[in-house]
């Protein structure tokens, strides 16, 4: 029986480091994705010097044509039996009367079309990992799509409006896709995190301005990790193949809602 492999984009940092550092130590074959070279490089060498199985390929998820050039480096090893869609991440916070559309355009493309693109271009090799794992186990075997959305594809917030409106859009993708993909080999599971506290997502959406970043996280005392949704990613691809784990939404405790925050003063 051959290790599994798992595409993860968006791996030079936060959820998707995170991610490609648990499935390694399960056992999968990662291949670590996302624009920042130095940053995938380091940590396919981290993991390969602890004895795991790590590559890295530089990759712009929202690029077609590097996609599919992608898909077929993957000739050597047809078969992906896991596809980690986390890739994207929120730009700006403003009004929609006053919001820049080219940032909701970015947003759209990164969290929706470069969702569409990996997942259109690996999905044969996700159902040739189906079909794989049900012959080697003689039975349920599955390729697995993995749509890393948000508590932001669920509800909106004022400020939120492209973001929200990017994160719906991923999450009726994996929505679609799930019903499309129904009798074939292929299972469609979306992770929606709540408030998670990584060294990127805020300060890339305030566009640098780290006080405003901060603010985010002001006086709640255990936001999410990004370790904390990899946990999540890591059991819901590893249930056995007949169970599929549809939306799984995770927040921290101190957080009720989109809204709902505590905060200690
Ligand atoms: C992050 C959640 O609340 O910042 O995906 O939109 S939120």
């Amino acid at each position: 029986m051959s290790a599994p492999t798992a595409v993860i984009t968006g791996a030079s940092s936060g959820i998707g480091a995170a991610t490609a550092r648990r499935l390694a130590a399960a056992g999968y074959r990662v291949i670590l994705t996302a624009r920042r070279a130095d940053r995938i490089d380091a940590l396919a060498a981290e993991l390969t010097a602890a004895g795991q199985r790590a590559v890295a390929h530089p990759l712009d998820v929202t690029d077609r044509a590097a996609v599919d050039a992608f898909a077929a480096t993957l000739d050597d090893h047809p078969s992906v039996d896991v596809l980690v869609n986390n890739a994207g991440g929120a730009l700006g916070a403003d009004p929609v009367a006053t919001a820049d559309p080219d940032d909701w355009r970015t947003m759209y493309e990164t969290n929706v079309l470069g969702t569409l693109h990996l997942t259109q271009a690996l999905l044969p090799a996700l159902t040739a990992a189906g079909q794989r794992t049900a012959a080697e186990s003689g039975g349920s075997g599955a390729g697995t799509v993995v749509v890393v959305s948000s508590t932001a594809g669920l509800a909106t917030y004022e400020g939120g409006g492209g973001y929200v409106a990017a994160k719906h859009g991923a999450h009726v993708l994996a929505e679609t896709l799930r019903l499309e993909l129904c009798g074939t080999p292929v299972r469609v599971i979306e992770v929606a995190p709540g408030m998670v506290k990584t060294e990127e997502f805020a300060s890339t959406r305030f566009k640098g301005d780290l006080e405003k970043a901060a603010a985010v996280y002001a006086g709640v005392a255990e936001p999410l990790t990004a370790d904390d949704v990899a946990d999540t990613i890591e059991w819901a691809v590893t249930r056995p193949s007949h169970v599929n784990i549809d939306l799984l939404v995770v927040r921290p405790r101190a957080q009720a809602s989109n809204y709902k925050v505590h905060r200690e003063s």
